[in-house]
């Protein structure tokens, strides 16, 4: 990102997630509605554990907000955490809370646990699993919802679907439609996947993950319509719009893989099969496509096709059948911590990648059309188009 500036804080276990966003013009219309909506969906998903039933996530808007529009100043979210009653002694940020009540010393294999102890000089693994959590991505779907609200204004919709579950592929391509569209089908799927047949045997896999204290990882894709031609640049690899896309996605919780378009399959083809060719529109005005075998991006720019990007998520590290592991105290050989958990989260990090992408394409968007109010963005967006 480098109009957007983005920072959250918050522990899993703590009073709430905080979340300032700051670079968006002034003008906006904003609700706190248009935040809770995507909160709501990315606590959905077949396969979530107990934290979801405690949990209604919902955000205040702090600052940079007045009677429902933006004031071009940071906006400050806030969004309490409903389970903290639950551990107020053991998340005391006081002293005199039992400081051994919740107490980790046992690492989950697969997660931040030991790096983060050895890292930060920790004796007690819930220091680093509190904030390593992927409870932090509440805050960044809360932000994200933001930028997504700035994109709507200018034709920009974003959307994703459930690609697999523990191997189980829904090999049907996502039909074109938008990416409001692809929701309104993938959020009407407890998976997120839009072939049945694909939905009824992911939650069989899962159920039966559960049933052996396993956790299923999975692909999720994320796609953007309406873009325009020329977000990013080729002039220098910092502005590469595929190298932020990548880094934000790679920065989600679990995320091991990253791809744009045809992606990995791409790099088995031959390049008559791996481009896509272009032609006049009618009115020979601007080129079109007949394929989008670039998911929307070339030479780090966007083609005006839509962006089409998939992220492959592991499955959770905590499982309740524990993997080997060592306790930190007694230097015995053991098996991993057990902490609540979810069997399967991969609909909620398409909820999450539909935040990252809008937040990475609001921020090239204000890169390419810059200005410090809608109205001022909004010229300067139509002037370019009719040029
Ligand atoms: C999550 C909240 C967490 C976990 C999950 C995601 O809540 P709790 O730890 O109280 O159950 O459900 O986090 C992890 C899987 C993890 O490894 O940290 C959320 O809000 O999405």
């Amino acid at each position: 990102m480098k109009i957007l500036r983005l920072l959250t804080a918050g522990e899993s276990h703590g009073r709430g997630l905080s979340g300032i966003l700051e670079g968006m013009p002034a003008g906006l219309p904003l609700l706190a509605a248009d935040v809770n909506a995507d909160l709501g969906r990315r606590q959905q998903g077949y396969g979530r554990g107990g934290r979801m039933k405690i949990e209604k996530d919902e955000a205040e808007i702090l600052s940079g907000v007045r009677h429902a529009r933006t004031l071009g100043s940071p906006i400050g979210l806030l969004i309490w955490n409903r389970d903290w009653k639950n551990w107020t002694e053991a998340m005391k940020v006081e002293t005199g809370g039992d400081e051994d009540l919740k107490a980790v010393s046992v690492p989950r294999p697969g997660h931040a646990d030991y790096q983060g102890v050895v890292k930060y000089g920790h004796t007690d693994v819930r220091n680093v699993l509190e904030r390593a959590s992927a409870r932090e991505t509440a805050m960044r779907v809360a932000l994200g919802a933001v930028a997504r609200r700035f994109l709507q204004e200018f034709g920009i919709e974003i959307g994703s679907r459930v690609v697999s579950i523990g191997g189980v592929v829904d090999r049907e391509l996502a039909p074109e439609m938008s990416g409001r569209a692809l929701n309104a089908r993938a959020d009407a799927s407890p998976v997120r996947v839009l072939n049945k047949k694909a939905e009824a045997a992911m939650i069989v896999a899962i159920e039966k993950a559960k049933k052996a204290g396993d956790t299923l990882g999975g692909v999720i894709e994320v796609r953007a319509t309406g873009l325009p031609v020329g977000l990013g640049s080729y002039v220098q690899w910092d502005r590469r719009l595929e190298g932020d896309l990548a880094k934000s996605f790679m920065s989600l919780n679990a995320i091991k893989g990253v791809e744009i378009g045809l992606g990995f399959a791409g790099a088995g083809q031959p390049g008559s099969q791996a481009h896509d060719e272009l032609f006049w529109d009618k009115k020979k005005t601007h080129a079109v496509r007949r394929t989008n075998r670039s998911g929307g991006i070339d030479g780090g720019m966007t083609t005006g096709m839509p962006l089409v990007i998939r992220a492959a998520m592991k499955p959770i590290s905590t499982l309740m059948e524990p993997l080997r592991s060592i306790d930190l105290k007694t230097k015995q050989a053991v098996k991993a911590h057990i902490e609540r958990s979810d069997v399967c989260a991969v609909a909620a990090a398409g909820v999450i990648g539909e935040a990252l992408a809008a937040l990475e394409l609001a921020d090239a968007f204000l890169a390419k059309y810059g200005g410090d109010s809608i109205a001022e963005i909004r010229a300067h967006y139509n002037a370019s188009r009719k040029a």
